[in-house]
């Protein structure tokens, strides 16, 4: 695999063979699933067809999610091994702009993997604190960081409806949360999350799979370029639709993509 270094600045492609990089290296580490490669390029395949860009309806989904979030009582931030690695640094901004925990919540789970996620979100915790604040964000930068929770390895929480260890979750973090973002989720897990009450917010290149078709509000828009523009939402403050059409949101999504195609 090459070396980052090697990539000049100007490849028009330069953002994805990052993304890449980061998965392999990643996959190397023992933090993600044995199909982490096989979701992410499938993900790839429907970024091109979306033009790799965040496009209009993404933005006015993200903006809905922001609003969401903002307004929620407990909000969480489910985190995969996927999502940790392409948009880890991301999140944990959102986190501390909204005082939300992050979970690490994984759908191949072991216990190598949740504590190396763990240890790897930490650091990434720390390496946050020490940038500059956001732009327009005012506060204690390092202390509002280091106070976000890494939740996940308590296991003290149950998904009702979910059997096996995918219901497994932490009371303070999913079991309790009005409003959940959960990039890169899974169908059914989405499915019962809904069902118990809770707003569902997903993230999904493809606006066809069950996670993007049974979620409150689908942002089809690639997890790192997503996390960045909803740190500068929640910033700014956008107000929620009450009469969200998520259905409708799909069908822009798959007009993206198949006005892409006709060029
Ligand atoms: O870390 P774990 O154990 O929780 O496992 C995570 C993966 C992603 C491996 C697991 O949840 C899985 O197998 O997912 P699927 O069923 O392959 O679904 C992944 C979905 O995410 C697909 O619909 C992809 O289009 C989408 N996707 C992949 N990469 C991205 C993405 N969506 C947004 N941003 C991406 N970068």
């Amino acid at each position: 695999m090459y070396n980052l270094a090697e990539i000049p600045k100007s490849h028009p492609r330069r953002k994805s063979l990052i993304s890449r990089k980061k998965i392999v290296d990643a996959t190397k580490n023992g933090l993600l699933a044995d199909s982490a490669m096989i979701a992410h390029g499938r993900g790839e395949a429907f970024d091109y067809l979306l033009g790799e860009k965040t496009s209009d309806i993404a933005k006015l989904s993200i903006k809905e999610s922001a609003a969401r979030l903002k307004s929620a009582k407990n909000p969480v931030i489910s985190v995969n091994g996927n999502t940790a690695v392409l948009a880890g640094e991301s999140l944990i901004r959102v986190a501390a702009v909204l005082r939300c925990p992050i979970e690490i919540n994984i759908y191949y789970r072991t216990p190598e993997r949740m504590e190396k996620l763990h240890e790897f979100l930490k650091l990434q915790q720390f390496k946050v604190s020490k940038e500059q604040k956001p732009e327009n964000w005012f506060g204690d930068w390092e202390n509002t960081v280091m106070s976000v929770k890494i939740l996940g390895k308590e296991e003290d929480g149950k998904i009702i409806g979910l059997e096996g260890p995918r219901s497994i979750c932490s009371s303070e973090g999913i079991e309790k949360a009005d409003v959940i973002l959960v990039p890169l989720e899974d169908g059914d897990r989405c499915e019962v999350l809904i069902a118990l009450g809770k707003e569902v917010i997903v993230v999904d290149l493809n606006p066809l799979s069950r996670s993007a078709q049974m979620a409150t509000v689908t942002v089809v828009d690639d997890v790192s370029r997503m996390a960045e523009l909803l740190l500068k939402y929640i910033i700014q403050g956008t107000s929620s639709d009450k009469n969200w059409d998520n259905e409708l949101a799909l069908k822009e999504a798959l007009k993206v993509i198949s006005d892409n195609a006709a060029r």
